[in-house]
């Protein structure tokens, strides 16, 4: 058993994001999200249920506040829902709105936890999405004014600002597949979504900037390690070539100013519209950028890859492989000049039940937990500079597509009376932000 001590102002923390917990979707003169008119359109969403409620964040933060405390979390990552400041994304601003993210940060404040907040975490105004949504460049100065707004009301206690989460997601899973919200199933829509994020990106690193000069801009990306099946050099180029194909669509823009060769070339008619300067913008210095890891992509020459004999896999259908986590970050700190990293989001689903004890035991997410911690602190031997850790999630909630299905929380929900219960896993994750170290083999 080794114990791994972490660099002392290790910003440890848990994420969320406001479609997911906070319910009150039409309350205190809210505007209708993509996400509010998609899970109220039947047959999207796979246990039929909404955001309406959710984890009813909104009232309770209090009481949420209270169960950070006791996890002793140093940070907690979180998202406004556009539509609660500017019910139709521009124009006329819903005080009450602000209001709630007012009392939300004095009240994180008063706990000394930071407020590590995200601007866009997928929840578009309608209004917007009624002219083009992210297809219509106007989407992006939208943005802009928003990302202005929020950081001048908020600036003198938020520092870290993220403009995006998971650009990819909000392109590929919202355009592409159809399965998020606004559900086209479009390659050219979804091509010209990904350039025009970039492109609102930039714009809003240039709003934040100028709109506080001491706050720190970054952005959250979504990466997946992509393993070779086999040591067979066919399936070793393979692999590069798939983590070409698909992680460097975000990362070369932003941190080489410009496109990858391999992803473009496939793009061919679906080619985004680019403007001059575009990339000038993207690729603007940031003073952080936010990794999401959960799973890696086994490739192989051949093929699909079925389940791998012997792997553990989450509810998700996500295996669990903490070692291709620090090859990852080892990966992408050779590959790029990046800023100081946070990872933003790590976590797992598993089923979890209360116990006849009352208790959750969730040993298979302490250990994925554990083994993750591991990896990275592994990896900032190998000289990546992490600076903090936020888990996904804080406590169960809406998870999309699956609705209520998935929990990937510390604290589990009861959703009928809306009980916060403890799991294991947040009793020891408190235990390692207390001592500041991890104790694994
Ligand atoms: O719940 C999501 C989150 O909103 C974005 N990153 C992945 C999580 C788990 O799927």
């Amino acid at each position: 058993m080794t114990t791994y001590k972490f660099p002392h102002n290790f910003l440890w923390g848990a994420a969320t994001a406001a479609y997911q917990i906070e319910g009150a979707w039409n309350e205190d003169g809210k505007g209708e999200s993509i996400w509010d008119r998609f899970s109220h359109t039947p047959g999207k969403i796979s246990d039929q249920s909404t955001g309406d409620i959710a984890c009813d964040h909104y009232h309770r933060y209090e009481e949420d506040i209270d169960l950070m405390r006791r996890l002793g979390l140093k940070a907690y990552r979180f998202s406004i829902a556009w539509t609660r400041i500017l019910p139709a994304g521009r124009g006329r601003i819903n005080p009450k709105g602000l209001d709630f993210y007012d009392r939300l940060i004095d009240s994180l404040c008063a706990a000394n936890i930071e407020p590590f907040l995200t601007l866009y975490h997928w929840d578009l105004p309608q209004a917007l999405q009624d002219e083009g949504g992210w297809e219509n460049r106007n989407t992006c100065h939208a943005f802009a004014d928003y990302s202005a707004l929020a950081v001048k009301h908020f600036g003198d206690r938020v520092k870290y600002w993220t403009t995006f989460n998971e650009p990819s997601v909000v392109a590929f899973d919202g355009n592409l597949s159809g399965e998020h919200a606004p559900g086209n199933q479009d390659p050219r829509i979804t091509y010209q979504v990904a350039h025009n994020l970039m492109v609102a990106h930039g714009l809003g690193v240039q709003a934040i900037r100028s709109a506080n000069s001491k706050v720190e801009a970054g952005i959250v990306l979504n990466l997946w390690m992509a393993d070779p099946a086999t040591d067979k050099p066919e399936d070793i180029a393979e692999a590069n070539a798939a983590w070409d194909r698909s992680e460097t669509l975000f990362l070369d823009p932003i941190f080489k100013g410009h496109y990858p060769l391999a992803a473009y070339d496939l793009v061919g008619e679906n080619m985004p519209k680019i403007y001059d300067g575009d990339l000038a913008l993207i690729s603007q210095e940031l003073d952080y950028v936010g990794i999401n890891f959960y799973s890696r992509n086994l490739v192989s020459a051949s093929g699909n890859i079925d389940k791998v004999h012997g792997s553990e896999y989450t509810e998700m259908g996500w295996e669990v492989c903490a070692p291709a986590m620090r090859r990852m970050l080892v990966k992408i700190n050779n590959e790029y000049r990046l800023p100081p990293i946070y990872i933003t989001e790590n976590g797992s689903a598993f089923k979890d039940e209360v116990g006849a004890d009352g208790k959750v035991h969730d040993p298979r997410r302490l250990d994925y937990l554990k083994q993750h911690f591991i990896q990275t602190r592994l990896a900032m031997q190998d000289g990546v500079d992490v600076r903090g850790y936020m888990v996904w999630s804080l406590m169960d909630n809406f998870e999309w597509g699956h609705g209520f299905t998935k929990r990937f929380g510390l604290i589990r929900m009861d959703y009928e009376t809306q009980k916060r219960t403890f799991k294991d896993s947040g009793d020891w994750y408190a235990e390692v932000i207390r001592k500041n170290e991890v104790s694994g083999t």
